[in-house]
């Protein structure tokens, strides 16, 4: 039987949502033999645990079939492989920074600096879009120390919050491109291997439609039900159940976390009663 081999990060940011969500998709896994080797019982899967900077390759060589990177290592690397899907998690952004107390014109700032990064494809590419001349100064890490202790005048690097560029006295100037978590999976998958990803794919897309999504049930009169499922989105329409006591009937739904507490005083103000809110573990649509 084929195996799909997945190349996730052996320790990092990415490790534990990787992990959990192979899990959330009911694959079990078990620790192999030898301890970088991953194997799950009810799913032809395979882990290889690296570091996130070797994935593309050994994904474009079909070492692993396809792996969990964060976006910005698939654009710095630059391998022949596909991005088969967005995960939403581990986001951030790669961006030009400067020191705090230097007046920013522009772009045009940058000609003739020497900039810092662990990301220099990234930013050969846009800059060179730009028409803009830097000195490159490639380290692997600490980037944002990089102009207070004189190896560059500024930096390119990821950001998040953005604290760490404010604890090191630089703003951000421009932000280069967005990233987040991905799926990349080799050009030549055989079939078998195509399927297996296939099924993995709807697996965690039924994870993530359940997300943030609650079942509801509640009683209302039924003259007030057509204003109820106005306020109600439901997936195609609300269930509707009639109740033993006349004139009433139950209805059920799903609302979203995002609109629930809006949602939850309207259906009051329109009679409802008894409202039962439920988690949902997994939405097939
Ligand atoms: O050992 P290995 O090579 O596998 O790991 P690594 O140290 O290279 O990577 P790791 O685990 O730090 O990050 C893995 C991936 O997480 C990155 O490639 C990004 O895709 C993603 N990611 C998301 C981040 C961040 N957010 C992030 N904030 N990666 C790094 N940072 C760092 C950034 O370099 C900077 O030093 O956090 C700092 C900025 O954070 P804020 O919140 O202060 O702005
Ligand atoms: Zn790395």
């Amino acid at each position: 039987m084929e195996i799909l081999k997945i190349a996730i990060q052996k320790s990092g940011r990415l490790s534990e949502k990787s992990l959990e969500l192979i899990q959330e998709c009911d694959i079990k896994i078990t620790e192999g033999k030898r301890r970088l080797i991953g194997i799950s019982n009810d799913y032809p899967l395979e882990l290889l645990y690296l570091r996130d900077d070797d994935i593309p390759q050994y994904v474009a060589d079909g070492v692993a079939d396809i792996g969990i990177v964060g976006e910005n290592e698939v654009m710095e690397k630059d391998k022949n492989v596909v991005l088969v899907k967005r995960l939403g998690f581990a986001k951030c952004r790669l961006s030009l920074a400067i020191p705090q107390d230097v007046d920013y014109p522009g772009l045009q700032w940058f000609n003739g600096k020497k900039i810092a990064t662990s990301y220099p494809n990234i930013l050969k590419k846009f800059l060179k879009e730009k028409g803009i001349q830097v000195t490159i100064e490639e380290i692997s890490g600490s980037v944002e120390i990089a102009p207070s202790i004189g190896l560059a005048e500024c930096i390119f690097d990821i950001v998040s919050s953005g604290s760490t560029l404010v604890s090191n006295r630089l703003k951000e100037v421009d932000v280069v491109t967005q990233s987040e978590a991905v799926i990349i999976a080799s050009p030549k998958l055989s079939p078998a291997k195509q399927k297996l990803l296939d099924g993995l794919l709807f697996r965690i897309k039924t994870v993530q439609q359940s997300i943030g999504n609650k079942y509801i049930l509640l009683n209302a009169p039924n003259d007030r039900l057509e204003d109820i499922f106005n306020i109600l989105p439901g997936m195609k329409s609300p269930t509707v159940l009639p109740l033993h006591l006349t004139g009433w009937s139950s209805v059920h739904s799903v609302v979203n976390e995002k609109d629930f507490w809006g949602i939850i005083d309207k259906l009051k103000e329109c009679g409802a009663e008894g409202i039962l809110v439920i988690p949902i573990e997994k939405m097939i649509l």
